[in-house]
């Protein structure tokens, strides 16, 4: 008799562990927004090598063919929530010249889910700091951060909202920000920079 109640308990138990994992296996589907940088050389002058990111961030490497050169980007893409993330990325020019960073949002097939919003903020380079206003504190008139190209979805003037400071941005899939630094090739250069998703 015993052990027949115990048979029973454990099936019981069993059918609410089954059932509480489908639950979470469903919340656990809706895909969350995510932060996206693109890296390249510019117009596509030179290669970059031994490109890597932090954790388990997505790292795409595609290639553009051009009519006078390839452009070989690193399209780096990790999941953003509520609370700050950092994303660290590392590549190698094998020339000195000009890379392109891109700061923007992944694009979501769902239309519905398309517009997602990413604030980032504190955007530095390792050593030799060649990015500027990488705080976004700096702002023209019209409320463009100086040192980037591109007009932002929203520019942030808020000590609550900003990482740091009071300045940061808000961009997605099709308002991005870009900004073209100096490197000197065979040397390593690690980004950092701090997201998260936009309310
Ligand atoms: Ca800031």
């Amino acid at each position: 008799m015993v052990s027949k109640y115990l048979y029973l308990a454990f099936v019981v138990l069993s059918v609410i562990a089954v059932s509480q994992g489908a639950v979470s296996a469903q919340e656990t589907t809706a895909e969350l927004p995510k932060a996206r940088i693109d890296i390249s050389a510019e117009d596509g002058a030179f290669e970059l090598m031994n490109i890597k990111a932090t954790g388990d961030t997505d790292v795409i490497i595609e290639t553009l063919t051009g009519e006078t050169s390839n452009v070989t980007f690193a399209i780096v893409k990790e999941d953003a929530v509520a609370s700050w993330r950092k994303l660290t990325i590392t590549f190698m020019p094998v020339k000195s010249g000009r890379v392109k960073i891109t700061l923007g949002g992944a694009h979501f097939e769902n239309m519905e889910e398309d517009h997602r919003s990413i604030v980032f903020d504190d955007l530095s380079i390792a050593k030799n700091d060649v990015i500027s206003n990488g705080g976004f504190e700096e702002s023209d008139p019209d409320g463009k951060p100086v040192g980037w190209d591109g007009t932002p979805e929203v520019y942030i003037s808020n000590k609550k909202e900003a990482r740091t400071g009071s300045g940061a941005i808000q961009v997605w899939h099709d308002q991005r920000l870009e900004q073209t630094i100096e490197v000197k090739g065979w040397n390593e250069y690690t980004i950092n920079a701090y997201f998260k998703a936009a309310k």
